[in-house]
């Protein structure tokens, strides 16, 4: 088993379909074994987003993923990185194919319904900065 950090974004909070993506979620035979709904600062955005702390877009990223609550997760199945990647689809939603979340849901590059990690070593950054071991079950 492994496992996997996913955000529902603001856009997708503000428009109360937190439902309709878990359930693609759990029909694709993820566990969520953490969940929370909290809202970021835009420093604690900042200090999740770091990697791209160079990028044009690090500003307005971060003050998107701050203007409203988000709901943090942690989702585990075997090969969960890859296949939360898969399921979320392209970061672009127009490049999305269909059946992903981001083809169903995304609206805009920026504002795409959800976040998964990358990479193994990205999973151990994230899922402990919004977790304690306690709240994984
Ligand atoms: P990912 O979420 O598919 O891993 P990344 O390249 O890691 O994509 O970018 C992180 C997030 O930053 C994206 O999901 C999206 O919300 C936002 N983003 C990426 N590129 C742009 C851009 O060119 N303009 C605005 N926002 C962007
Ligand atoms: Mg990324």
């Amino acid at each position: 088993m492994e496992r996997t950090f996913a955000i529902i974004k603001p856009d997708a909070v503000e428009r109360n379909i937190i439902g309709g993506i878990l359930v693609k979620i759990e029909s694709a035979g993820f566990t969520v074994v953490g969940l929370k709904r909290i809202r970021l600062t835009k420093e604690q955005a900042m200090g999740f987003y770091y990697v791209h702390k160079d990028r044009p877009f690090y500003d307005e990223l971060c003050s998107y993923m701050a203007r409203g609550p988000i709901v943090a997760l942690v989702l585990e199945k075997d090969n969960a990185i890859a296949d939360w990647r898969a399921l979320m689809g392209a970061t672009n939603p127009a490049d999305a194919i269909e059946g992903t979340i981001r083809k169903e849901f995304g609206l805009s590059l920026g504002e795409n319904s959800v976040h998964g990690s990358d990479s193994a070593e990205s999973a151990a950054y994230e899922i402990p900065y919004f977790f304690n071991a306690l709240e994984l079950v």
